[in-house]
């Protein structure tokens, strides 16, 4: 699964028989100055080329393109977008290459909505993905240096995001023979130079990603699955973000991740967790930082879960250890007239082997998390056709309302797409207890039905989206 590494090694390889044969045999030799990241259901993106302008600039060139494949995994593209830096992109320009992809607008941002970054996106997309393959370009320009970049294709409710570093779109300007210099010393001597080196005196680290780029993402979650319970939305609300730490040959060397609770409104004892997607052996990683207080998790000795064969991470096992409960009422921070309870931060550190395993492989975009419900391991709740875990009970799949089919890997929706768990890129204004997140937020059921294209913004404060009456008001926003 170390695809970028295979790409990269074929082109070294390739470099090196021209260096050895010459003339020769160069001509029979197909040097591929590109690095190929997949982005999920049937899209992968490419850097083409990055070429060196003389003033100062660089114009990048990513190719996006669709295998054609269908079904519930591979939905049509509704829109694409690339993170980067506020000021520095412009002359953004789209070129069909195959196939027939139509775009409404370039946005140019720098706030994205639904993105876990700032750039700018190719919005109102068809005709690629969901059956529809397709090859387009987006061309762009950079000022100032080389950034880590992001890109997400959106389709469904799916962001599907790779991400392309400093190093890789170096790796193709180079590779091209385009070398400008982006220069500067490496005081620490590890290919990273110290303007792109966030520890310049560390050569076991160079560059700190964050997940999401820009601030906290947020979960929120129903506790009741199978059934669909109140539907007030609110029985935990969590900010989270990563900072994963990898050094100059895109290896991951540790992460960082915090975890706040700022409401509970469950009268079940929840635990949360989250399963890291990617290829990675659960018994190679580190983990410290969780809070377990009762006795129905098992550990291995390196602080993943027991019995899984993906890594499993239990940040908590019971929310009501983690915050003081008022006493009265049904949890912490959803009823008006108690009082307010501070929210509780965990930080978690998950160390990795030296160069074992890449920000590809870790895939920290596709993080699976979950919560718990009420002690009771085999009862998990994910996000909508994310996988449960080994542990979770397979009988409950397709029970009350619950329209789960593993066949089909569909998962956590209700037969009209409700989902009992929710992620997005900023603050969720979560109903007061008891109160339908469908009449706190006026868009939500039609963004849900409609599978994540209607209102992708449903959680905005925008005009007629909210009856702030049935919302929860927060006293001060962290
Ligand atoms: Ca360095
Ligand atoms: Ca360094
Ligand atoms: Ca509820
Ligand atoms: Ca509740």
């Amino acid at each position: 699964m170390k695809t970028m590494n295979q790409f990269r090694n074929f082109t070294i390889v390739a470099a090196m028989l021209m260096l050895i044969f010459g003339s020769v045999s160069a001509h029979a030799v197909v040097v591929v100055c590109e690095i190929t990241k997949v982005n999920g259901g049937g899209f992968t993106t490419t850097i083409e080329s990055v070429t060196c302008n003389p003033n100062e600039t660089h114009t990048i060139v990513l190719r996006v393109e669709h295998n054609g494949c269908g079904g519930p995994s591979c939905k049509s593209l509704s829109h694409y977008s690339v993170q980067a830096t506020p000021g520095t992109y412009s002359d953004i320009s789209v070129e069909v290459i195959s196939g027939s992809m139509n775009y409404g607008n370039i946005d140019l941002g720098p706030n994205l909505g639904v993105d876990p970054f700032q750039g700018f996106k190719i919005d109102n997309t068809s005709g690629i993905g969901g059956g529809n393959a397709g090859v387009f370009t987006i061309t762009y320009t950079l000022s100032g240096p080389l950034q880590q970049q992001m890109v997400s294709a959106k389709a469904g409710t799916s962001g599907q995001f790779a991400t392309f570093t400093v190093e890789d779109f170096e790796y193709v300007m180079n590779c091209a023979g385009t070398t400008c210099d982006g220069g500067g010393n490496d005081t620490d001597g590890d290919g990273c130079n110290d303007d792109e080196d966030d520890y310049p005196t560390d050569p076991d680290r160079c560059t700190d990603n964050f997940f999401p780029a820009n601030g906290y993402g947020t979960l929120a979650y129903e506790d009741l699955w199978p059934g669909k319970g109140d539907y007030d939305f609110n029985d935990l609300v969590l900010d989270y973000e990563f900072q994963v730490v990898t050094n100059s040959q895109n290896y991951v060397v540790e992460m960082f991740g915090t975890f706040i609770i700022k409401a509970f409104g469950a009268s079940y004892e929840n635990g949360f967790g989250f399963q890291l997607e990617g290829p990675i052996d659960p018994e190679d990683l580190t983990v410290t930082g969780y809070s377990l207080t009762e006795n129905y998790i098992t550990l291995l000795s390196n602080g993943t879960e027991a019995g899984q064969s993906k890594p499993v991470v239990i940040v908590y096992d019971n929310a009501y250890n983690q915050m003081q409960w008022p006493g009265v009422g049904i949890g912490v921070n959803t009823e008006l007239n108690m009082p307010y309870i501070t929210p509780d931060t965990l930080n978690i550190t998950i160390g990795f082997p030296a160069d074992t395993y890449t920000y590809e492989d870790l895939n920290i975009g596709g993080f699976n998390p979950f919560i718990i419900v009420n002690q009771n391991r085999g009862v998990e709740v994910h996000l909508p056709d994310y996988v449960p875990t080994d542990l979770a009970d397979q009988t409950l799949f397709g029970t009350m309302e619950d329209y789960s089919n593993p066949a089909q890997g569909t998962y956590y929706k209700t037969d009209n797409n409700l989902p009992w768990a929710i992620h997005i890129y900023e603050s969720f204004y979560y109903p007061i207890e008891k109160q339908l997140v469908l009449l706190a937020h006026l868009k939500f059921a039609e963004w849900a039905t409609s599978g994540g294209v209607l209102f992708p913004d449903w959680y905005k404060n925008l005009s007629g989206y909210r009856n702030n009456d049935l919302i929860y008001p927060v006293p001060v926003q962290d």
